[in-house]
C-alpha cells in the first residue's frame, strides 16, 4: 500500500515525513464543539469590545478544562490569547470576532508545535529510535507500526524486544513484527541494557539501518523504571526518545511527560488511540510542559494506524471550524459585501470617490476576478472605459488612484494640468493615462448620479443587474428598488 522501496533514501525520508494523503482522524471531539458554539455565538457581530474578548476566553478556558488540559497550561495559553486579542488591530478583511477565532488558532497552532516534526536522522548508522512510555500507553504497537513505516519508505529497520518485565512482551513483539516483516532481535536471558547494545551490534550484521528498542513501562512513574531505562539510554545513545501517551490520558499527561522529560532526555513525543474516545488535553499539555514536538500520532491499532503529526490541522480540528483558513475565506467575502454595499449606497448619492474605488481595486485583486468586481461595482466598466477591464488597466487605473493625494482622491476637480503631470510621473503613466481615467471617473459619477435620481441612464451603461445579485444579494435590492423595479419583480 505504501512500499516506496524503490526511491532513494532521500526521497522516501520526504514521503514518509511530508505523507500527503494523511487522513485527518476525527478527534478531541469535546473540545471541538465548545469552541465551535463560542464562535458562533461571536460571529456576526459589528465588533468586538474588550469584554467581548473576556468573554470568548471564559469559554476557550472551559473548553480546555473540559478536555483535560492541564490548569496551569490554560492559564498561560489564555494569557497569550489575551495579549494579542486585546487592543488588537482588526486585519482589514475580518470581522473582529474572526480575528479572535484566528489568535486562539494561531497560538494552538504554535502551543501544538507549528510544523510537522521529521525523525531526527542517524547521527552515525543504523539510526536508534528508543520507544518509552507508562504500561499500555502503546510502545510495542507503536514500535511495530514505526518500524512498518519506516519500512515501506525503503528503510531496513530492526525491532528490540527490550521489554523483558513479562515474557509475553517480547512474544507480542515477535508477532507484531512477524506480520510487518520486520526482524525481531530478543533474548530472554539477559538485561535491557546488554539486550540494546547487542542490538545495534546485530543491525550491522543484518543491513539494517535503523533500530527501533521497545522498552517496559510501568503503571506509574517510579525509580526503578527510570533507573533502566537511563541505562538503556546510554548503552543505545539514540537519536530519538519518543515518549508514547495515551491520549485518554488526563490531566496527568503532565506529570507523566515531565517525569520522563527529566530522566530520559525526550526528543518527541506520540499520541496513541486518538482513534478512540480521545481528548485533546493530554496532546497540548504534554506539548507545552516538554517543549518537545508531537511527531506522530497513532489512529488505530493496526500497522497502518500511525499518521505524521499535523499542527494546523490539529488545531482546526481544536477549533471545531473543520479548516479555519475556509471560515477565514468567508469572512473576508462577508466584508466585501459590506463594503460593497457602503460603495453601491455612496455611488447613489454621488458621493462615490477614489479612495472608495482604490478600496474596490484592492479587494478585487484579493478575490481575483474582474467578474466579480463588475459584480459589485456598479459602474466600474465604464469607470475604466473598457467594457472588459483588463488586468493592466485595473493595474494602471490603481498607480494613478495611488499617486493623487487624499484630498485630490475625493475631490477630482482639484487635479489640474500640474497635478496632472505630477501623478503621472509618480505612477509611471503619462498625463493623457490620467486625464482619461479622471474623464471616465467623472462619466460614471455623472451617470451614477443621473441614476440615482431616477432619470433613464445612458444608453449602455453597465448597470448592477444580475450579476450584482448573485455576488451581492443585499445590495442589489435596495439599488432595484429605487432605480429598476423590474429587476426586484424578477426575484
Ligand atoms: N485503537 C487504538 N489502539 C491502540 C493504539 N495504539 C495502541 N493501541 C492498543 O493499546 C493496547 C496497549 O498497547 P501496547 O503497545 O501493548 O502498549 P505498551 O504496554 O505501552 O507496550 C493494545 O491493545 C494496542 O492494540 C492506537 O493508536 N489506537
Ligand atoms: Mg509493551
Amino acid at each position: 500500500m505504501r512500499s516506496r522501496g524503490g526511491y532513494s533514501p532521500s526521497r522516501a525520508e520526504r514521503g514518509l515525513i511530508a505523507a500527503p494523503g494523511y487522513p485527518a482522524p476525527v478527534v478531541f471531539e469535546s473540545l471541538t464543539s465548545r469552541l465551535g458554539a463560542v464562535f458562533e455565538r461571536l460571529r456576526g457581530r459589528g465588533r468586538l469590545s474588550e469584554a467581548d474578548v473576556e468573554a470568548a476566553l471564559r469559554e476557550v478556558r472551559l473548553a480546555l478544562l473540559e478536555a483535560d488540559v492541564n490548569v496551569g497550561v490554560t492559564r498561560s495559553f489564555l494569557e497569550r490569547v489575551r495579549a494579542r486579542a486585546v487592543g488588537a488591530e482588526v486585519a482589514g478583511s475580518l470581522t473582529p470576532g474572526q480575528q479572535v477565532v484566528k489568535i486562539v488558532h494561531d497560538e494552538l497552532v504554535t502551543t501544538l508545535g507549528r510544523e510537522t516534526a521529521p525523525l531526527a536522522p542517524a547521527r552515525v548508522l543504523p539510526q536508534r529510535i528508543l520507544m518509552v512510555g507508562l504500561q499500555g500507553s502503546g510502545k510495542t504497537t507503536t514500535a511495530a507500526k514505526l518500524a512498518w513505516r519506516l519500512k515501506s519508505a525503503g528503510k531496513h529497520p530492526l525491532l528490540v524486544a527490550a521489554d523483558l518485565q513479562r515474557p509475553a512482551a517480547v512474544d507480542q513483539l515477535e508477532a507484531l513484527g512477524a506480520r510487518a516483516g520486520v526482524p525481531v532481535h530478543a533474548d530472554r536471558a539477559t538485561t535491557p541494557p546488554r539486550l540494546a547494545k547487542a542490538a545495534v551490534k546485530r543491525a550491522g550484521e543484518l543491513g539494517c539501518d535503523v533500530v527501533i528498542v521497545d522498552t517496559a513501562g510501568r503503571l506509574q512513574i517510579d525509580e526503578v523504571l527510570m533507573a533502566e531505562l537511563a541505562a538503556v539510554r546510554r548503552a543505545v545513545e539514540p537519536d530519538e526518545v519518543l515518549l508514547v501517551v495515551d491520549a485518554m490520558t488526563g490531566q496527568d499527561a503532565v506529570n507523566v511527560a515531565r517525569g520522563f522529560l527529566e530522566r530520559t532526555d525526550l526528543t518527541g513525543l506520540i499520541f496513541s488511540k486518538l482513534d478512540g474516545d480521545a481528548r485533546g488535553g493530554a496532546a497540548i499539555s504534554a506539548r507545552e510542559v516538554t517543549g518537545r514536538p508531537i511527531k506522530f500520532v497513532g489512529v488505530g491499532e493496526g500497522l497502518d494506524g500511525l499518521e505524521v503529526f499535523h499542527p494546523e490541522r490539529m488545531a482546526s480540528r481544536l477549533l471545531g471550524m473543520g479548516d479555519v483558513l475556509t471560515l477565514i475565506e468567508k469572512a473576508e467575502a462577508a466584508w466585501d459585501r459590506e463594503q460593497a454595499e457602503a460603495a453601491a449606497e455612496k455611488m447613489l448619492r454621488a458621493a462615490f470617490t477614489f479612495e472608495d474605488f482604490l478600496d474596490q481595486l484592492q479587494q478585487v485583486r484579493r478575490m481575483g476576478s474582474l467578474g466579480q468586481l463588475l459584480g459589485m461595482l456598479p459602474g466600474a466598466a465604464s469607470a475604466l472605459g473598457t467594457a472588459e477591464p483588463s488586468d493592466e488597466a485595473l493595474s494602471r487605473a490603481e498607480a494613478i488612484i495611488r499617486s493623487m493625494t487624499p484630498s485630490e482622491r475625493r475631490a477630482p476637480k482639484l487635479i489640474d494640468g500640474s497635478r496632472r503631470r505630477r501623478i503621472a510621473a509618480g505612477s509611471g503613466t503619462s498625463p493623457q493615462q490620467v486625464n482619461e481615467l479622471l474623464r471616465q471617473f467623472g462619466e460614471s459619477q455623472r451617470m451614477m448620479k443621473a441614476f440615482a435620481e431616477g432619470r433613464s441612464p445612458l444608453p449602455g451603461l453597465a448597470l448592477p443587474g444580475r450579476r450584482a445579485q448573485k455576488m451581492t444579494p443585499k445590495v442589489t435590492p435596495r439599488v432595484a428598488s429605487k432605480a429598476a423595479p423590474k429587476v426586484k419583480k424578477k426575484r
